[in-house]
C-alpha cells in the first residue's frame, strides 16, 4: 500500500528525485498510524498529501545592468493549507527546480504543523543565481518576480520569507513591489526589516533555533554543548547564527563552507573571527576562501568533484551541524561521522542527509535531529511575525527569543512523545513525521474532501 503510494508518485514525475526521497522518508515513518487509523487510508490521506493543492509557474524577465535581456522560471508550490496559510520560504538558486520545490513544500507541512503555530506548507524561488548580481539587478529581478506572485499570496492567503539565496536585501525589493501593486501594507511577508515590520530575533532564529534543540538532544543525555568540538556547513544565515548561539553555550566551532569549499580553523571561531564571516558573506558578498587569508593559522580545502566525500565530515568533532542545502551529507560523510565519535547531528538545513546518511545515524543510536524538527525555529519565529504584524505590535527580544525556545522545547518534547508512544523512543525523524502528520490529517479529516 505505502511502497505504492511512492511508485505511484515516481511514475507520475520520475525527474523529481528530490520529492522522492522526501516523501519516501514520511510514507516511511507513517505506516504504523495508518495501521491505527484506517479511516486514514479509506479517505486516501496519503494521495492527497503527495498533491500539492496547486503550483504556480511563471516567466520572469529582467535586465542586467548593460541592457540584456534575461528571463528566469519562477515558481510556488501552494502543497497544504488544512492548519493555517501557506508559509514558507522562497529560495533563489540556479539549481532550483519543481522537484526541490516540492520537496521543501512537502517538508515544510509536517514541519509547520509541529511549530504549534497556524501555518500550512509552501515553497516558492526562482533558478535565478544572485552571485555575482548587482543590487539593481537583484532589485529589477525581485520586482519582476514580485509582479507576477502577487496575484497569488497574501496575508491571510499565502506568505512567503527567505530560504537559500534570500535575505532581508530580497525580501526588502518583493515587498516594495507588493506593496505597489496591491496598494497595501500587510504581513504579506516576512524576514522583513525590523523598521517595516520585521520581528527582533527572525534572522537569528533558524541558527539559534537549531541550537536550543540541539541542547534539548543533549540533555536527554545529561550533556550540554560546553567544550563541545562542533562542524558548521554552509556560511549563510543558518550557519552564522548557529555558530553564534553556539558560542553562547560555550562550544567550539571549527568549520565553515560554502559552495567552493570549507575552512578549518582548529583554534575555533571566535566573536571576532564570526564578525569577518558576516561581513564579508552579508555585505562584501566574498567568498570563505577569504576567513583562511584573514586568520592564517585557519585551512582552506576547495570542494574536490573527484572525491567520494566531503572532508569536512571527516574531522574528529564532538557535533555535527549541516547548515547548507540538501544531501550535503553522503553515506561516506555519515559513516565518517559514526567512525570519528561524532555524538550528536543536528540538521539547521533541510534534508541534508542522504537516506542510508539518515539510517546509519538511527542504527548507531547517535542524537540524530532531522531537519524538519530542528531547523523550525525559522519558520516558527516567522509565524511570531505575521502575529505582531496582525496585532501592529512589536514584541521585544527577550519575548521572541523566550517563545522561540519554549517552541523548539516543545518541539523537541513533542517528537520524543510521538517516537515512544509508536515503540521507537529516541527516534527524532519518526517522531517528527508522526506527530506533523496526525495534526494536519486531523484538520484534512474534520474539514472533508476538499
Ligand atoms: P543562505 O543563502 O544564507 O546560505 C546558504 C549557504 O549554503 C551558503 O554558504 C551557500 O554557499 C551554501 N550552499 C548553497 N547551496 C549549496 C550547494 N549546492 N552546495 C554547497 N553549498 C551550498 O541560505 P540559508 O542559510 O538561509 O539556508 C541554508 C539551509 O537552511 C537551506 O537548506 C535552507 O533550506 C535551510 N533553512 C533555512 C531557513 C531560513 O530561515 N533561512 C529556515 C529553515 C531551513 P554559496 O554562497 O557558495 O552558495
Ligand atoms: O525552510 C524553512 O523553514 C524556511 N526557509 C523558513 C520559512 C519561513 O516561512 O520563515
Amino acid at each position: 500500500m505505502m511502497e505504492g503510494i511512492l511508485k505511484v508518485v515516481k511514475d507520475k514525475d520520475p525527474n523529481e528525485k528530490e520529492f522522492h526521497q522526501a516523501v519516501g522518508e514520511v510514507v516511511e515513518s507513517i505506516g504504523p498510524v495508518l495501521d491505527r487509523n484506517p479511516e486514514y487510508r479509506k479517505s486516501k490521506i496519503l494521495e492527497r498529501l503527495v498533491e500539492p493543492d496547486r503550483v504556480i509557474l511563471f516567466r520572469v524577465p529582467w535586465m542586467d545592468d548593460r541592457g540584456e535581456i534575461h528571463v528566469n522560471r519562477g515558481f510556488r508550490v501552494q502543497m497544504n493549507n488544512a492548519i493555517g496559510p501557506y508559509k514558507g520560504g522562497l529560495r533563489f538558486h540556479p539549481s532550483v527546480n519543481l522537484g526541490i520545490l516540492k520537496f521543501l513544500a512537502f517538508e515544510q507541512v509536517f514541519k509547520n504543523s509541529l511549530t504549534t503555530l497556524p501555518m500550512g506548507g509552501g515553497k516558492g524561488g526562482s533558478d535565478f543565481d544572485p552571485k555575482g548580481k548587482s543590487d539593481s539587478e537583484v532589485m529589477r529581478f525581485c520586482q519582476s518576480f514580485m509582479c507576477e506572485l502577487f496575484r497569488y499570496i497574501g496575508p491571510d492567503m499565502d506568505v512567503p520569507a527567505g530560504d537559500i539565496g534570500v535575505g532581508a536585501r530580497e525580501i526588502g525589493y518583493l515587498f516594495g513591489m507588493y506593496k505597489k501593486l496591491t496598494n497595501e501594507f500587510n504581513g504579506v511577508l516576512t524576514g522583513k526589516n525590523l523598521k517595516w515590520g520585521g520581528s527582533l530575533v527572525r534572522p537569528e532564529a533558524t541558527g539559534y533555533g537549531s541550537v536550543y534543540f540541539a541542547s534539548e538532544m543533549l540533555a536527554t543525555r545529561n550533556k550540554t554543548l560546553d567544550s563541545k568540538i562542533c562542524l558548521v556547513s554552509g556560511s549563510g544565515n543558518v550557519a552564522q547564527f548557529t555558530v553564534e548561539k553556539l558560542l553562547d553555550f560555550n562550544a567550539r566551532v571549527v568549520t565553515l563552507s560554502d559552495s567552493s569549499g570549507y575552512i578549518f580553523d582548529e583554534e575555533g571561531i571566535d566573536r571576532e573571527k564570526l564578525a569577518f564571516i558576516k561581513r564579508l558573506k552579508n555585505v562584501k558578498r566574498g567568498r570563505i576562501k577569504e576567513y583562511a587569508d584573514q586568520y592564517p593559522n585557519a585551512i582552506y580545502t576547495p570542494v574536490d568533484p573527484a572525491l567520494d566525500h566531503n572532508p569536512l565530515w571527516n574531522h574528529k568533532a564532538d557535533c555535527a551541524f549541516p547548515s547548507a542545502t540538501q544531501n550535503e551529507i553522503n553515506e561516506k560523510d555519515a559513516r565518517n561521522l559514526v567512525q570519528n565519535g561524532v555524538e550528536m547531528v543536528c540538521e539547521g538545513a533541510n534534508m541534508p542527509t542522504v537516506p542510508k546518511g539518515v539510517d546509519l545515524f538511527l542504527g548507531s543510536h547517535i542524537l540524530y535531529g532531522p531537519g524538519k524538527a530542528a531547523n523550525a525555529g525559522g519558520v516558527s519565529v516567522s509565524g511570531l511575525e505575521m502575529t505582531q504584524n496582525s496585532m501592529r505590535i512589536s514584541w521585544t527580544r527577550e519575548e521572541v527569543d523566550q517563545r522561540l525556545k519554549m517552541i523548539m522545547h516543545s518541539i523537541h518534547r513533542t517528537c520524543l512523545d510521538a517516537a515512544a508512544a509508536y515503540g521507537v523512543p529516541g527516534n527524532y525523524v519518526r517522531g517528527a513525521n508522526i506527530a506533523g502528520f496526525v495534526k494536519v490529517v486531523e484538520a484534512m479529516m474534520d474539514q472533508g474532501l476538499v
